[in-house]
């Protein structure tokens, strides 16, 4: 099965940890290349230590960025560890790093000798600013790249503080940037030969998602105002996009709204978007049906001046409905809406396991969770979510195959040059070398 996917044979060194990189090389992995974690001899990668669930086994941040991947666990600050490295370079066609600036060119390995090595490799890198930035050297973490691309100054309600979105715009988004650029280089080297670098800024990845922000900043600029912003009409607007609390972002305004049970269920709630197209069915839909041709309400500018009002109406029909209830409603009159769905009712969701969007998988040491499967729906083939591995698990393997000999391998065991669980130990499932023993 494995060998018919479309990226079948694409070799990635997966040189990448915590989640930018790690959710860029997963995709390939899912799509059939054959990734290899190469990870630090000590610990490997530091999410298989943070926020563990189980003691001694891989956390979940690990294991649900890593899945499909195989281990080599090598020091590459050792010449012998730098010269396997080496070689995995001449023999493969992808590399992926997103370490601290200037961190892979202390290691040995600059772009330049990347390129003597194999010229026909491509470089993924992710970085929390663009070569240009004079942030350029900075070490960033997800909410540091939402706060520098724009998304925490637009987040969040008027009268507090920037805030954070829980969706990873800065890692995992710039992830899927960088797997595009990935995908693009390789076709490009179909036709050239020719490999290239290819880097990704946290900074950019996340402003290129806050795009209607940088929309809005120049409408206000030329009219003062945003009408589609709760500040307006009666609220006042500086000379900077202000945050919208949950305000739609387009030209239906929507709001989320409270339902049945909201006063002890924090989702009790839906979004209710009032779409313009569709003014009389949503009135009738929601039994106002005066609306539809009152002058006070008719027109979308009408209504923009009592919008909360508006809202506030939509309320005292929902009060008597559960979120599902209110949706099941408005959706026979085509009203854009959605229950507030909780991470629980997304965990058990069976359309969603149907899909294979959230799915169960077999993990040593830890048994089955649950972690994403593929967004992106092929109508040839269904990408298979497998486990992550351990810290090298594979190292043996990938030495073998790269032509080192039993002794050869033995001794770099023995040199502390590299590490993981040595062939034939892993027997059982909870037979695993962990990081504090080697
Ligand atoms: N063998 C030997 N050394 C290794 C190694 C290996 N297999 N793998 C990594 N190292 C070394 C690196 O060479 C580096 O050494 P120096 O500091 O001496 O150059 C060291 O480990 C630490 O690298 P690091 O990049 O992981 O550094 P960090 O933990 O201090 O910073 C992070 C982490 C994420 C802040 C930084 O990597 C970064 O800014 N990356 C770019 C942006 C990014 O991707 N951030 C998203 C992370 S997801 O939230």
């Amino acid at each position: 099965m494995t060998d018919t996917l479309p990226l079948a044979g694409i070799k990635v060194i997966d040189f990448t940890g915590v989640q930018a990189g790690p959710a860029c090389t997963q995709l390939l992995a899912w799509f059939g290349a054959d990734v290899l974690k190469v990870e630090r001899t000590s610990g490997g990668d530091v999410t298989r230590n943070q926020l563990r669930d189980i003691p001694d086994a891989d956390a979940l941040y690990f294991t649900m960025l890593n899945s499909n991947k195989r281990s080599l666990a090598i020091d590459t600050k050792t010449p012998e560890g730098l010269a396997v490295m080496e070689q995995l370079i001449r023999v493969s066609d992808v590399l992926v790093e997103n370490f601290a600036p200037g961190a892979m060119d202390r290691m040995g390995l600059s772009w330049e000798h990347i390129q003597e090595l194999n010229p026909g490799l491509v470089y993924g890198s992710v970085k929390g600013f663009n070569d240009e930035s004079s942030y350029a050297d900075l070490k960033v973490y997800e909410n540091v790249a939402q706060a520098a691309g724009g998304a925490l100054s637009t987040t969040g309600f008027w009268d507090g503080p920037p805030t954070v979105s829980a969706a990873a715009l800065g890692d995992s988004n710039t992830g899927m940037h960088l797997a595009i650029g990935i995908l693009t280089a390789l076709l490009s080297r179909e036709k050239t030969g020719q490999g290239q670098k290819v880097s990704v800024s946290m900074q950019d990845a996340v402003l290129n998602l806050c795009r209607v922000k940088l929309r809005d900043q120049q409408r206000l600029e030329r009219v003062g105002h945003l009408e589609e912003y709760p500040q307006y009409p009666n609220g006042t607007f500086t000379d900077v996009v202000p945050r919208g609390g949950n305000a739609g972002g387009g030209g239906q305004p929507g709001w989320v709204l409270k339902c049945k049970g909201w006063e002890d269920d924090p989702n009790a709630y839906i979004y209710f978007t009032i779409q313009e197209q569709n003014w009389a069915r949503t009135c009738e839909a929601i039994g106002k049906p005066e609306w539809a041709d009152d002058p006070d309400h008719r027109t979308a500018a009408a209504r923009q001046e009592r919008l909360f009002d508006i809202f506030a109406g939509i309320e005292e029909w929902l009060a008597d409905k559960t979120k599902y209830e209110a949706v099941d409603i408005l959706r026979t009159y085509e009203v854009p809406c959605a229950p507030v769905l909780s991470m629980k009712e997304l965990a058990y969701d069976s359309d969603l396991r149907k899909s294979g969007t959230v799915v169960e998988v077999e993990q040593k040491q830890r048994g089955t969770y649950l972690t994403v499967g593929s967004p992106i729906k092929f109508s040839d083939f269904t990408p298979t979510i497998t486990g992550a591995p351990l810290l090298g698990e594979h190292t043996d393997e990938v030495l073998a195959e790269l032509g080192y000999d039993a002794d050869q391998i033995a001794a770099m065991h023995a040199d502390g040059a590299v590490g993981g669980a040595r062939t034939g130990e892993l027997s059982a499932p909870g037979d695993v070398v962990t990081a504090s023993q080697q």
